[in-house]
């Protein structure tokens, strides 16, 4: 490392460069100041000279002390109440491991950033006042025991729920991270599962000012804040959508990033520092940045640091010292960090060791904290991210702190409870520690009321989530009319079924202006491009330019009031954005129906946990995997082609999920949908897969949309009794037309009658199925009852073979509840390039394998001769020794 003392080869010239720039600042203004910089900056452009990298800083406060705004409380209250809530957010997670020892929980996380949550819960975030929705606070997943301290000292949680945290089982305890499913009436965004946070944050701010543009809410002053680690901040998910922020000028969005400068294992930037790092990267986008590195105790020596040597050592060393620092003692510090040049040991020669530990860093001190806040939310035209240094497990002394093990800590000795206790001078005495008891002062002290008037005088709770919202009027099914009575004779696909239905559904007088189309650049791929005038496309700053097919009828028109959103090539970000519109009624009080539709195979596979995410948030709406099937997309190759979103779609709990093959089918469903989730309001989400296969879409036959919303309903009857040889045929998605045809083959060439049944959703089946055995083990001594797939077999004959365009494991989950030999088709494999009729031969789905998997069935049966199944192969060219397509 260069000597100091040579870094500046002319500090006369120097200092006349900086007195003039000091001139100008205080004479014309800081925007005249940046003006010349500018100049400088062509002009060193203009000669071929690379500036130096200025992206950062100096590692210093962005707010310079006299523009700090005054934080007006009582810091000598506000420690105290600070103080109390570290106890008991410390407490409950020991008291949970004294129970039992393997409940968990997280103690480090929160000492380091309770600071950060206070001067928010205090000065800054705004609860739900009459009809204006509050702020919204994305808090860090592991911090919860910390903000159920704060509730309890509010009143608003008991001493028995702190007791019960982790204990989920009996629905009265209190979750172990945020998840409003468990505790719908208080958390509002899981974010436990890192980088989902930041991502939702994002989505939220822009999807609420699209709704303010939209004319559909006021979104006022309204703040997104969301807390994340400095960890958290390597997902790609937190950096991944900050440029949208920044394009979007999301004023409405704060980030509190909680540099703690550790994270699991060890420091998040050992070698580096993580708040220069991620203050580049957050300009770079677009975003105001505010560092608060240090406290208030060095306001002294930057005053005293003329020369800037205390500034360069602060630049120097990295976080791997910091830590060093505050895991060690105020002589380490003054050895190691002041003790590199003389001259700053001489500046603290007046402070003891203690004084020295002291010295505070900024997330850690109220005052700087707020000051950041403050200019936060006044902040215009931009996103801001406030990068907070702090300490992990600040207040744990040599139990953890800024150790590398102390995020893992859950329990403190004896003796380090009394020092985290005299350290923040809680009210229990020593015989009383053992028991780490929650300390809650009376109703009517000090601390209470203060407490409370801060929150009631920012309109209340937080958390809170709201579930109350307008049951939405649905139009009838006969709205969709043009759909259920059939394609006639023009062939179409259920996709475009789907955007047909989806105009009629935008122009509706109830529910229209709540509909929101969201597409990742793929509107094109589904025949949407007409919506692109029709509704127009979001943007905030409307449409600067002329499009180049602005002389079509169905030009690319973006529009500040445009109803479809655009997310670009983003699976992520548009999924985030439907999750903000599916949670739209908890969190703007205005339901909106959010149709997001993607190529399926970059759905639940490609952002799983965001549809997990969705289910734990009771999002509402729908998710339109388009292209979907194995051997139905036929042309794009192992990449796109989907043969298990459904599979994969069956592991969210609450999310309801269909294949169907006709337009009507899809009509019902949507429709269903609708009532399901905006008039029933149960908290669950549609899944429906949607095809590009082109054929006659038949009108709807009568009494199917119970069958069809169920699962299953008899497509075709075999009225013919004279066949002894009868089997049962389900097919879903276009492989249903495989079977009919199957069906017919079966008849005229082998005399095999056959039932068809159209199997809208083998994961609602199987719901159904598994809900119906499990009561009857739990009722061993009532009448059993019948699984809905058992009621439809129950007069039927002969054996049931099952085919479709996704993995076998999808047809097969209902054998138990078939109940009699039952042969599944499906595609497991890796898909390929190729025609639709080859790759179902390959795959094994077509007409010809469902009638041999017929014969076979029958033949095992012993009703035909097998010499009849080897015919049939012969017949339809079926290779035996062909390859497992689950091989190749
Ligand atoms: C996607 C994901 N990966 C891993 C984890 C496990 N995990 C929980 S907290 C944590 C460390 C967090 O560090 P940081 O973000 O810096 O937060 P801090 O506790 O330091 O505030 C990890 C790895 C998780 N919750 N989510
Ligand atoms: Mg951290």
């Amino acid at each position: 490392m260069a000597d100091h003392k040579i870094v500046d080869k002319d500090p006369v010239e120097t200092e006349e460069w900086v007195q003039a720039m000091q001139s100008v600042l205080r004479t014309e203004g800081p925007e005249r100041a940046q003006y010349l910089l500018k100049q400088l900056s062509l002009t060193m452009t203009e000669t071929g000279v690379r500036l130096p990298y200025a992206i950062n800083t100096p590692y210093r406060n962005t707010i310079p002390v006299k523009e700090e705004a005054r934080m007006p409380g009582d810091l000598f209250m506000e420690r105290q109440i600070r103080s109390l809530i570290r106890w008991n957010a410390m407490a409950m997670v020991m008291r949970a491991n004294l129970k039992d020892g393997t409940l968990g929980g997280h103690i480090s996380t929160f000492q380091s950033s309770a600071t950060l949550y206070d001067i928010g819960f205090n000065y800054f975030f705004r609860g739900s006042i009459n009809e204006q929705p509050g702020d919204l606070i994305y808090i860090q997943g592991h911090s919860s025991p910390g903000i159920y301290a704060r509730s309890y000292l509010e009143g608003r949680l008991s001493e028995a729920q702190l007791d019960k945290f982790r204990q989920e089982i009996d629905g009265d305890g209190l979750s172990s991270y945020p998840h409003p499913w468990l505790m719908p009436d208080y958390w509002q965004f899981p974010t436990v599962s890192m980088g989902l946070g930041p991502l939702q944050a994002i989505y939220q701010a822009h999807i609420m000012k699209y709704l303010g543009y939209r004319g559909l809410t006021d979104p006022g002053n309204r703040k997104v804040w969301c807390f994340i680690g400095d960890g958290e901040m390597d997902e790609p998910e937190s950096l991944g959508a900050i440029a949208l922020a920044g394009r979007e000028n999301l004023d409405n969005l704060i980030f509190v990033v909680n540099c703690n400068l550790q994270r699991l294992d060890g420091p998040v930037r050992g070698n580096g520092k993580i708040i220069q790092e991620l203050e580049g990267v957050f300009c770079g986008a677009g975003w105001n940045v505010i560092k608060v590195v240090w406290g208030r105790q060095w306001d002294q020596l930057f005053e005293k640091d003329s020369q800037g040597l205390l500034q360069q050592r602060m630049d120097e060393a990295v976080d791997g010292d910091y830590q060093n620092y505050k895991s060690r003692s105020g002589g380490y510090t003054r050895q190691h960090f002041f003790g590199k040049y003389p001259e700053l040991l001489k500046m603290v020669e007046h402070l003891s060791d203690n004084d020295i530990f002291r010295l505070n860093r900024g997330g850690h001190d109220p005052y700087k904290v707020y000051a950041a806040y403050d200019a936060a939310v006044k902040h215009q035209g931009q996103p801001t991210v406030i990068l907070a240094k702090t300490v992990k497990g600040y207040g744990l002394g040599p139990a953890g702190e800024g150790q590398n093990y102390t995020h893992s800590v859950k329990k403190l000795d004896l003796e380090a409870l009394r020092v985290f206790r005299d350290r923040f001078d809680i009210p229990i005495p020593d015989s009383e520690l053992e028991k780490v008891p929650y300390y809650r002062p009376s109703e009517d002290s000090m601390e209470i009321r203060y407490l409370r008037e801060c929150r009631a005088a920012l309109g209340g709770e937080i958390p809170s989530r709201n579930q109350i919202f307008k049951t939405l009027k649905i139009p009838p099914l006969k709205s969709f009319n043009n759909i259920l009575k059939g394609s006639g004779k023009r062939e179409s696909s259920t996709t475009m079924a789907f955007v047909r239905l989806l105009s009629n559904l935008v122009k509706d007088k109830n529910i229209g202006d709540q509909v929101v189309p969201i597409v990742p650049d793929e509107a094109r791929t589904f025949g949407m491009e007409g919506m692109f005038r029709q509704l127009g496309i979001y943007s905030s700053t409307g449409q600067l330019y002329e499009p180049t097919d602005s002389n079509q009828i169905m030009y690319y028109r973006e529009d500040k009031h445009g109803q479809v959103m655009e997310e670009g090539i983003n699976e992520g970000g548009a999924f985030a954005a439907w999750l903000a519109a599916a949670t739209s009624c908890s969190n703007n009080g205005v339901a909106l129906i959010p149709f997001y539709i993607f190529y399926s195979m970059f759905g639940f596979q490609r952002v799983g946990d965001l549809c997990w995410a969705a289910g734990d948030l009771q999002a509402r709406g729908f998710l339109m995997g388009g292209t979907s099937g194995r051997t139905t997309l036929n042309g794009e190759g192992l990449q796109h082609q989907d043969g298990h979103s459904h599979i994969l779609a069956s592991t969210v709990p609450n999310c309801v999920s269909y294949d169907p093959a006709y337009a009507y089918e899809l009509a019902v469903i949507i429709h269903h949908g609708l009532d399901v989730m905006f008039v029933q309001k149960r908290p669950c989400y549609f899944y429906i897969t949607v095809m590009n296969e082109n054929y006659i879409q038949p009108a709807m036959p009568d009494d199917c949309e119970e069958g069809i919303v169920k699962g299953m309903y008899q497509l075709r009857k075999n009225t013919d009794n004279s066949s002894p040889l009868a089997v049962q045929l389900l097919g879903s998605g276009t492989i249903l037309r495989e079977v009919i045809a199957a069906a017919d083959l079966l008849r005229e060439e082998f005399d095999v009658t056959a039932d068809i049944w159209s199997v809208t959703s083998f994961n609602e089946l199987n719901r159904d199925g598994l809900a119906t055995a499990r009561w009857n083990m739990l009722h061993p001594d009532e009448p059993p009852r019948t699984s809905y797939v058992e009621k439809c077999l129950a007069e039927t004959r002969g054996p049931v073979i099952a085919a479709t365009d996704y993995m076998k494991n999808y047809g097969d989950q209902i054998r138990e509840f078939v109940g009699r030999h039952y042969t599944v088709l499906g595609t497991d494999g890796f898909g390929r390039s190729d025609t639709r009729e080859r790759l179902r031969y390959f795959f094994e789905v077509d007409r010809h394998f469902i009638t041999v998997a017929a014969l076979n069935a029958l033949a095992q049966e012993n009703m035909v001769d097998l010499s009849i199944v080897k015919k049939a192969m012969t017949r339809f060219g079926i290779d035996p020794e062909k390859p497992d397509p689950v091989t190749v």
